[in-house]
């Protein structure tokens, strides 16, 4: 299994983030992918390879054009308003009954109109780290498609919070849904986006909502207790042609294997039925008993479980990261996953 990997996406690098009514020291930092490199590279699973250079055009298939834009140019618009913080922040958002058919001029107006939350910050370098994470993903896709059983697409920023047109829960670019849509451009008929991230992952969900050809399924921490507390209930079924091919699992704070794994093999027969082409894992290594910001109990070698149930569903697939913050334990989570799908 080969890794895909750019330094790049190490330019995003935040130092901090609003959480709990105070600034914190951020949790989705470099060394997260710097640990799991390093891991990858001892369990020799495989060439680490760079990514390829894409246009935008795969990225403009799943986010908007205004979005992309926006991104491309925050930081110069936080500059021109003679902004000195190296951080940037919304703080107001068009939420209820307030006006989302204008985007606002100003650079605090965009910031809010384009983003779910306050815990994602932005730098000089978000844009390069999550494009180049974003190809990433599309490099791993694109082995697949040139024959190999399976990728690991080691990104970072993480994608799966991110909608076609917001940005939060630290994701800027949706990295799975972005090699999903390429996949199906590609010729691919059908794809599976299987999230075992902690956190539901609402982008990805958005994204494929009404459509048939992407299914989506996501175990995680129940939304009413836990971010990112809007989506990711059981009820989401999927709408219009998507109806059926959306299967959330929400489960308690303190959930921990057997729980876990029962959602897991409900979740394994579904995509049976579905019988896709290719399977991507959005694989979080957050639901891990030590995780920082996770109330989920599963241990190092529960990793080496999921991945040996994925393995046995036998489709091509994708791993690409998304979240997990024990960065002590992430890179030997993280090989514990993918030895457990290749052993
Ligand atoms: N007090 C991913 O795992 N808020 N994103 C945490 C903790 C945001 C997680 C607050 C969590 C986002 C990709
Ligand atoms: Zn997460």
């Amino acid at each position: 299994m080969k890794t895909i990997f750019s330094p790049d996406q190490l330019l995003h690098a935040p130092t901090k983030e609003i959480s709990d009514g105070k600034l914190v020291p951020a949790n989705e930092i470099p060394s997260r992918a710097e640990i799991v490199l390093e891991h990858i590279k001892k369990a020799q699973f495989g060439e680490v390879l760079a990514p390829n250079d894409f246009s935008l055009d795969p990225i403009l298939k799943v986010h908007d054009a205004d979005y992309v834009t926006f991104l491309l140019d925050f930081w110069q618009l936080w500059l021109a308003e003679g902004r000195t913080e190296e951080e940037v922040f919304p703080f107001v958002w068009p939420v209820h009954g307030l006006r989302h058919d204008i985007v606002p001029d100003q650079i605090d107006g965009k910031l809010g109109f384009y983003s779910f939350d306050a815990g994602t910050p932005m730098g000089a370098h978000t844009w390069t780290a999550a494009r180049k994470s974003a190809e990433t993903a599309l490099t791993g896709a694109d082995l697949l498609l040139s024959g190999d059983h399976s990728a690991f697409a080691l990104c970072r920023p993480p994608g799966h919070h991110a909608h076609r047109r917001l940005y939060g829960g630290y994701c800027f670019l949706n990295n799975a849904a972005i090699a999903a849509q390429h996949l199906r451009d590609q010729g691919v008929g059908k794809v599976t986006i299987f999230d075992v991230d902690y956190h539901h992952g609402n982008g990805t969900q958005a994204i494929f909502y009404d459509r048939a050809d992407v299914q989506f399924l996501s175990i995680h921490a129940d939304p009413k207790v836990e971010f990112p507390y809007y989506l990711g209930h059981a009820n989401e079924r999927g709408l219009k042609e998507g109806a059926g091919y959306n299967h959330n699992y929400p489960l308690p704070h303190g959930t921990s294997w057997v729980e876990w794994a029962e959602a897991m093999e409900d979740a394994c027969r579904s995509i049976e039925k579905f019988a896709p082409d290719v399977i991507i894992v959005s694989l979080g290594m957050d639901p891990y008993e030590k995780d920082p910001i996770s109330k989920f109990k599963l241990k190092t070698d529960d990793f080496s479980r999921i991945g040996a149930r994925i393995a046995r569903l036998g489709k091509p697939t994708l791993f690409v990261m998304e979240g997990g913050y024990a960065v002590g334990d992430l890179g030997l989570n993280c090989t514990k996953a993918l030895s457990g799908y290749l052993d």
